[in-house]
């Protein structure tokens, strides 16, 4: 029902979503999985099937490097540039790695797309954070301090935390949101929430630290979703309006899931998920341009995305 009403917004082009996805499903990737798919490694993976390819997987230091979280980054040249930690939700075993990822890496900022228990009982994340404020909780040689909670939304909570490595006694101030939702699989009722976690981000995210650190259980459905949503609103916002190309390159879903999914598996995990993709940039295209243009343009940009760009001949596209 929810994906009918998805399609019924997006006029009936949900169909053309459906077909589309199908095919970018069917793009798998040779790149290897050794080290994820070690006899060690195997109880720090939360579900089999999903695991980070060995080129651009995030190395721990130390002797056991391991840890399932991806470096996802644009290709050189691409403008505007963009990069994440795509990970999964730590099982216990791993919290302590977690940190240590966010450490070495230089992480300030973190996103956070599931609950830790969802539908009553089902354990989606460990709880890697102390939950009350001023609380310090210690995890392996790092050790966590919750130092301010904040709703800023009545679906977002941010918190902010320091990070101690208790070894070398570095320091690190985390900013983490923690959108709470959204059902692995499914999409969210609105894409309002989402966009704002974007926005958020492009706010909050200090240039000289590391990549943003996006989560959520297995790390590639909702984390992917909200990666690809992100990357069209740095577009539009880099946009030249005068630029068609540039207009066509920016919601360009398809285009994007697949350099998502090129380095790390299933990134957008379900057709819904694509089309919630679509429907975001439509959405935003609405706000920034409604309120100065007809939505006859936010139509005609719809046109030459990849939403059409199968069906709609080239000649037509600009
Ligand atoms: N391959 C990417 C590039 O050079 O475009 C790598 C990259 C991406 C590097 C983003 C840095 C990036 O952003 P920032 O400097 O803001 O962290
Ligand atoms: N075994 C599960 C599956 O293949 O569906 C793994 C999985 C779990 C995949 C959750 C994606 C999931 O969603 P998300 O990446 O949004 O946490
Ligand atoms: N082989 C896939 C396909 O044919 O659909 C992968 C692919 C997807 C290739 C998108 C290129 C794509 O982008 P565009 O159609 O915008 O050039």
């Amino acid at each position: 029902a929810a994906r009918q009403q998805l399609m019924e917004k997006l006029d009936n082009q949900g169909q053309v979503c459906v077909y589309e996805f199908e095919r970018l499903r069917r793009t798998n990737s040779s790149a290897s999985l050794e080290a994820a798919e070690l006899r060690t490694n195997e109880t720090k993976n939360r579900y089999i099937n999903v695991l980070p390819y060995d080129d651009n997987r995030v190395r721990l230091e130390g002797p056991s490097d391991y840890i399932n979280a991806s470096l996802l980054e644009s290709r050189e040249g691409e403008v505007p540039r963009w990069r994440y930690i795509a990970a999964q939700g730590p099982v216990p075993g791993t919290v302590a790695d977690f940190w240590q990822m966010v450490m070495e890496q230089q992480c300030s900022v973190i996103l956070m797309l599931t609950r830790c228990i969802e539908n009553r009982s089902v354990l989606k994340c460990a709880e890697y954070f102390p939950v009350k404020v001023e609380a310090v909780e210690l995890y392996g040689d790092f050790s966590v301090r919750l130092d301010h909670v904040e709703e800023i939304d009545s679906d977002i909570c941010k918190r902010c935390m320091t990070l101690q490595d208790n070894v070398s006694g570095e320091l690190r101030v985390i900013q983490h949101y923690h959108y709470h939702r959204w059902p692995d699989h499914g999409v969210p009722d609105s894409t309002a929430p989402l966009r704002r976690l974007a926005k958020e981000l492009q706010a909050s995210h200090p240039t000289a630290s590391g990549p943003p650190l996006v989560h959520c259980s297995a790390g590639i459905g909702r984390t992917g979703t909200l990666c690809a949503i992100d990357i069209m609103l740095r577009r539009l916002r880099h946009l030249d309006p005068a630029d068609m190309g540039g207009w066509h390159n920016a919601v360009n879903v398809k285009r994007i899931v697949l350099a998502l999914r090129k380095q790390r598996m299933g990134m957008v995990q379900t057709v819904d998920q694509y089309i919630f993709c679509h429907q975001a940039i439509k959405e935003e295209l609405d706000e920034v341009l409604g309120r100065k243009a007809s939505s006859e343009t936010t139509a005609s940009v719809l046109r030459t995305s990849s939403l059409l760009a199968d069906r709609v001949p080239s000649a037509m596209r600009t």
